[in-house]
């Protein structure tokens, strides 16, 4: 079963990690340096059956990445709560008030100028994928050769660029995007974790991706990276002719939490079954136009969710 290699990866760190303390002051066991292969054709999703996977949830963050935005409230509104913990957390550090998670998001959603003020995460993701800064020179360079640079509005968009790059020249070894700008990450709630994505087209018109996490929780933060990973080359190749074929995923640091050892041993005395299915719908016009109502995953009949806390 696909999800054994998941497994594994788990049993492995548990057995044989490095016993660190991390930047959360959790304690994580970790492994440098790790890969998955999952095959994507025909639907097929390496979403985990051994514990529910609220795969909706992920799929509304790869759509709000996609549409350039960095403030949670979009997220909030639809009852997405996984990058909550960041600005709450900065919140009261900065406030010193004492607020529940609920009520914090209640004043995200209801009020637009709280929201705007304590709800934005910086240039993540959506803003380097679509907007990565770009700068034109407004003066003649001086005799030294200095010229005066401002920023255009209107930046770089890496995933459109991906798109045609796909249609026009399949062959390229340049399908590349990446959230890693180095200049701004220190503006950046949290640096890219699934930082650099290639695509590959064979010559039959397959679309496989590679994913580069950097840092990866493998109880929390993996599962949705995988599913992530999935919609999007399944959006990638509807747009672009292709059809999916495999999502290989590279980590850097990979690692369990302390806190998540009695959840690892409960997932790990269950067994994978079931061989879940994603559809699209239908073709938007864009990459840019998918909405959630436009994926299902037909044949998922996970085991139970399996609750866990979140280091921040
Ligand atoms: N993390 C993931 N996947 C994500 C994401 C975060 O695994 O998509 F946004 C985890 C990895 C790590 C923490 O445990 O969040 C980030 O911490 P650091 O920046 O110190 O690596």
């Amino acid at each position: 079963h696909y999800e054994d290699q998941y497994l594994d990866l788990m049993r492995r760190i548990r057995d044989h990690g490095d016993e660190r303390l991390d930047r959360t002051g959790v304690g994580t066991r970790s492994l440098f340096g790790e890969q998955l292969r999952f095959d994507l054709r025909d639907g097929r999703v390496p979403l985990l059956t051994t514990k529910r996977v609220f795969w909706k949830a992920a799929a509304r963050e790869m759509l709000w990445f996609l549409s350039g935005q960095s403030n949670i409230r979009p997220l909030v509104e639809q009852n997405v709560h996984i990058w909550t913990d960041w600005p709450l957390d900065h919140y009261r550090r900065m406030t010193g008030e004492n607020i529940d998670r609920d009520g914090f998001e209640a004043r995200i959603r209801d009020d637009e100028d709280f929201a705007v003020r304590w709800g934005d995460l910086g240039p993540v993701y959506g803003v380097q994928w679509r907007n990565w800064p770009r700068y034109v020179p407004v003066s003649q360079p001086d005799e030294s050769g200095c010229a005066l640079y401002q920023r255009d509005p209107q930046g770089i968009d890496q995933m459109a660029a991906l798109v045609e790059s796909l249609r026009n020249d399949p062959a390229s070894r340049r399908h590349i995007f990446t959230g890693w700008n180095v200049a701004e990450l220190d503006g950046m709630a949290l640096p890219p974790c699934h930082m650099t994505y290639q695509f590959h087209v064979s010559g039959a018109g397959e679309l496989s991706c590679l994913l580069f996490q950097r840092s990866c929780d493998v109880l929390l933060g993996l599962p949705f990276n995988l599913f992530g990973a999935a919609m999007l080359t399944a959006m990638l190749a509807q747009q672009t002719g292709l059809t999916p074929q495999e999502l290989i995923w590279s980590g850097g640091d990979v690692h369990l939490y302390r806190n998540h050892m009695d959840a690892v041993e409960e997932q790990l005395s269950r067994t994978p079954h079931g061989d879940p299915r994603l559809e699209l719908f239908r073709k938007p016009d864009t990459l840019f136009d998918y909405d959630i109502g436009d994926f299902i995953v037909r044949d998922y009949a996970p085991q139970d969710h399996i609750r866990a806390p979140v280091a921040v």
